[in-house]
């Protein structure tokens, strides 16, 4: 299954594939403001939304990659170049992903921006800003290279059958789509252009600023997510980490110890010792049973951290979201994941004994 899909106010060219029998799908380059319309379009063909593409880090609209790992699960996909963060997987050049049997490939085109990157399906190529019907993206800004993009497009591009579709990220004068055949022979940029050629006419372009510049880019550095999505979606990563599984390869448990601990209020053993003290406080035993079982602090409730999604409605003393919550482990890990994913809760009192049972005791 394959649908184009035009935001009018970018003219902005999305793309949604899916495999029929798998019922797997993906997105390229969706647009934020359309998320119902996906959301509504996966629903209606029973989809499950596997990746979220982006070509590249836009300039001139904010990707709905973000959100729609939020609502979906699905894992956005991004050059390594592209320089974004809470990617799930950083895209090489040649790797090739998976909806049931389709297979759909990505080919770096570096020039608009260093993390360019087409996407090659069956017959069809999604060629983002690179290569555009007639044109191409510039390359005055976002580490743009006009020689990088000549090479780019002759030598990975235009290599590609004839008969190739090519359908662009953008078009602004309302044509659809192309071929490379048609590309290559009567591209007014490209046709019989030596790379000198190319290069100084990207240089005497002179376009006006995207509109949307200054917003865009530093949103879609995040997955296209505002600062209170991205504190959702470093919860989620935490409380999913399915949905991160390819994140990069390089990231550590102790990595997500520390972007909880960015998220969460630690308290010493001292002030947890007043607090309890003062009473009003739950105090949370975020270890296994065993290790709770070997000691623990007087009135503490057991909640192992596997199970807080799962058995917090059946304890009264956490019916109030807005009580104070002390919690601990044995050493300060786990017990800020767990505030972490408390908050993501909807608890908003909650606070993590930074040293622990250890600390404690
Ligand atoms: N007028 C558009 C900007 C259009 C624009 O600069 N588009 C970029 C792609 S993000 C481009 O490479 N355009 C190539 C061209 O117009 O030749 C806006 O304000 O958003
Ligand atoms: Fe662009």
């Amino acid at each position: 299954m394959f649908k184009q899909l035009f935001d009018p106010t970018t003219w902005t060219y999305s793309y949604l594939i899916a495999d029929e029998q798998s019922k797997e799908a993906a997105f390229i380059d969706p647009v934020n403001t359309h998320l119902q319309l996906y959301l509504d379009l996966l629903k209606e063909h029973g989809l499950t939304l596997k990746y979220s593409f982006e070509t590249h880090v836009h300039a001139d609209h904010i990707t709905a990659s973000g959100l729609l790992r939020q609502k979906t699960g699905a894992q956005t996909c991004v050059s390594k170049f592209g320089g974004a963060q809470l990617v799930d997987i950083e895209i090489n050049d040649g790797d090739v992903f998976m909806l049931g049997d389709e297979k759909i490939k990505a080919i770096p085109t570096p020039g608009h921006t260093p993390g360019c990157t087409s996407f090659l399906w069956r017959d069809r190529l999604f060629s983002g800003d690179s290569l555009l019907i007639g044109g191409c993206g510039r390359t005055d800004f976002q580490g743009g290279d006009a020689g990088a993009l000549y090479d780019a497009i002759t030598q990975r591009l235009f290599t590609l059958p004839g008969d190739t579709l090519v359908y662009p990220g953008h078009d602004y004068q309302q044509r659809w789509i192309s071929n490379i055949m048609q590309e290559r022979t009567t591209n007014p940029r490209l046709a019989n252009k030596t790379r000198e050629q190319f290069i100084d006419i990207m240089n005497n372009l002179n376009l006006p600023r995207p509109r949307l510049i200054d917003e865009a880019v530093p949103a879609n550095r995040y997955c296209g997510l505002d600062e209170n999505e991205r504190a959702i979606a470093i919860a989620q990563r935490e409380t999913h980490p399915e949905y991160f599984c390819m994140m990069q390869s390089g990231t550590t448990g102790q990595d997500l110890v520390n972007a909880a601990k960015q998220h969460i209020t630690e308290v010493t053993a001292d002030t947890a010792r007043q607090l309890l003290s003062e009473g009003n406080i739950t105090l949370i035993d975020t270890r296994e049973e065993s290790e709770f079982g070997a000691g623990h602090i007087d009135n503490a409730i057991l909640l192992p951290r596997g199970t807080i999604e799962f058995k917090i409605n059946t304890l009264p003393e956490l019916a109030d979201k807005s009580k104070a919550v002390l919690i601990y482990c044995r050493t300060g890990g786990r017990s800020a994941l767990a505030a972490q994913t408390l908050q993501t809760l909807g608890y908003t009192n909650v606070l993590s004994l930074a040293s622990g049972f250890e600390g404690w005791k």
